[in-house]
């Protein structure tokens, strides 16, 4: 992998065409050795023109989000330090689970360009369509109560709005818990896991769906009204690559600053990327639904809404969704 990372390096800094003894002086390798592994370069999808004499040049870079792509993209100590790369997977975050388990250090992620069984919330699925969005699991490993894992979900929500807004300048905002909307449309969900004991996390699996270039007949019939994609939102095919490494940088911030810090921190950015805050929203919850309005953030992330009745409750696990504001 890391020759390979070297061989691109080198081909990627120079627009025109690089000598293969260049190339091999900057790898420390062979001229066979290069010819071998832009030969795996060219299988890995990546177009690279040979001419004799003048060299090798890169043309494209694939669709891909490779570890190495991502890499390109990434600021962090930790996170995305380790990627494993799927092209098809079950789920990431069942993978994820199984890698913690198995001793993965935290940062570790897993990225698949399709998973054929992602997973929602309570059961429910998550199109998953190979090439075409960001579907990806990292393992994070906060001292932290089993109580605090889902304020990870928001915090990561936060991350996933940055990451949108730098790359593609969409108005993007959290839709509480863990969702992130543009447009009022569902473009990302995430899906927090934990391998607990009662009082300490072991490992929390945080998976991130970022509808990145899904074609809308893509989502499930259900989804069809509710979920967009970036490109459709933002008339521009999306470099998934660079959107992942983004994320997993402001997802790295986001998280250091709550460890460092503390969660109160956080508090103000996650009111100002709201979407459900001043909104007249429905509560599911398991002992029935009501409505009321989403006025605040309690200190430790849960939800205040004012009922239909007047009364202040605090949602701490819930669906709520947001009620369309009328027409007058
Ligand atoms: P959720 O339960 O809030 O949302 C699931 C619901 O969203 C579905 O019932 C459907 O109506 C709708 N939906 C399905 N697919 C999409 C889509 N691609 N875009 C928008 N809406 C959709 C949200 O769950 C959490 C999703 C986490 C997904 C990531 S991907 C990487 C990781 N691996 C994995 O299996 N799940 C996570």
């Amino acid at each position: 992998m890391r020759m390979k990372e070297e061989v691109l390096r080198a081909l990627g800094e120079s627009s025109g065409y690089v000598s293969g003894e260049e190339i091999s002086r900057a790898v420390g390798k062979t001229r066979t050795a290069v010819w071998q592994w832009i030969e795996e370069l060219r299988a890995d999808g990546y177009v690279i023109d040979a001419a004799t004499r003048r060299g090798y040049r890169l043309v494209s870079r694939p669709d891909r989000i490779y570890p190495w792509e991502i890499a390109r993209h990434l600021d962090t100590e930790f996170i995305g330090k380790t990627i494993h790369y799927h092209e098809y997977i079950g789920s990431t975050n069942d993978e994820a689970k199984q890698v913690a388990r198995n001793g993965a250090t935290e940062g570790t992620v897993i990225v698949a360009e399709g998973q054929v069984k992602g997973r929602g919330r309570r059961g429910r699925s998550w199109a998953s369509p190979f090439g075409a969005g960001v579907w990806s699991s990292t393992i994070l490993r906060p001292k932290i109560s089993p109580y605090d894992a889902p304020k990870v979900a928001l915090v990561s929500a936060l991350a996933v709005v940055r990451a949108i807004r730098e790359v593609t300048e969409l108005d993007a905002s959290i839709k509480w818990p863990n969702d992130v909307l543009v447009d009022g449309r569902k473009v990302s969900g995430i899906l927090v896991e934990m391998d607990a004991e009662l009082d300490t996390v072991r490992a929390l699996v945080l998976g991130i769906g970022i509808n990145a270039n899904v074609p809308q007949d893509a989502f499930p019939e259900d989804a069809k009204e509710s979920a967009i994609s970036l490109s459709a939102a933002a008339g521009r095919t999306l470099d998934r690559a660079r959107l992942l490494g983004r994320t997993l940088t402001h997802l790295e911030a986001v998280y250091v600053e709550w460890m460092e810090k503390g969660f109160d921190t956080l508090l103000d950015a996650l009111r100002e990327n709201t979407a459900t805050l001043g909104r007249d929203v429905r509560v599911i919850e398991a002992e029935g639904e009501w409505g009321g309005v989403a006025v605040d953030l309690a200190q430790d992330g849960a939800l205040v809404v004012v009922d239909d009745q007047g009364a202040r409750r605090t949602v701490y696990a819930a669906e709520v969704t947001i009620r369309p504001r009328s027409e007058s």
